[in-house]
């Protein structure tokens, strides 16, 4: 199973595009959709638990970044909030670490070239990047991936910022976009073995 995430709308936007895609996109049974307070505290909390309780085979988290044009593969999760704007809860954070313990970044391990293609291939404009901002779209990621490498799953996980939908023409193609996104991911994931209930004995149960 795939866990996919999005926030729900933040600031003065009444919506949020990652919000709007994702309950869009047509159920399917190997996806799970979750969205996320726009919270630094409650969504970081949140995609770990979700990891641990789900056990998904991977990880997408969808933000909206306002103002940007192209589908944002981003690559980088930095140890570092800083944004002056206050999240939901009303919470600034201006410049400190999100686990003061953990390295400066962890890469995005989502299959980045094999989606860029599909866009491509689908004339869906994107861009690759290494900075997914000081809010809570770069916390949440940075959380997942702390939380995947301490744990010692070895599944893919990232983060792909979609732009804000102006126009409704717009819809048709980011729902495309996040849809092939998920798409390449599943093709390119390997399903985990079910958990081992009984380790150690062949014959569970007994
Ligand atoms: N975008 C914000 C937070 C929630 C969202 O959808 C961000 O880029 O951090």
């Amino acid at each position: 199973m795939i866990l996919t995430t999005a926030f729900n709308p933040f600031g003065t936007a009444p919506t949020n595009a990652s919000e709007v895609l994702l309950r869009a996109l047509e159920e399917d049974a190997g996806v799970a959709k979750v969205v996320l307070e726009t919270e630094y505290r409650a969504a970081g909390n949140e995609i770990v638990r979700l990891i641990r309780d789900l056990h998904p085979d991977a990880v997408i988290c969808f933000g909206v970044a306002d103002g940007e044009r192209a589908v944002r593969l981003e690559q980088v999760a930095r140890n570092w909030d800083a944004t002056s704007a206050p999240d939901n809860s009303g919470e600034v954070r201006i410049g400190q670490s999100i686990l003061p313990a953990g390295p400066d970044h962890y890469l995005g391990t989502l299959p980045y070239q094999a989606i860029a293609a599909e866009l491509d291939a689908r004339g869906i404009p994107y861009l690759f990047s290494e900075d997914a901002g000081g809010f809570v779209c770069n916390h949440t990621f940075y959380r997942a991936r702390h939380e995947i490498e301490e744990s010692g799953l070895e599944i893919p996980c990232g983060f792909i910022h979609v732009p804000a939908i102006s126009a409704p023409r717009e819809m048709a193609t980011f729902l495309e976009a996040m849809r092939t996104c998920i798409d390449v991911v599943v093709r390119h994931t390997e399903p985990r073995p079910p958990r081992e209930r009984f380790p150690g004995t062949d014959f569970p149960g007994v």
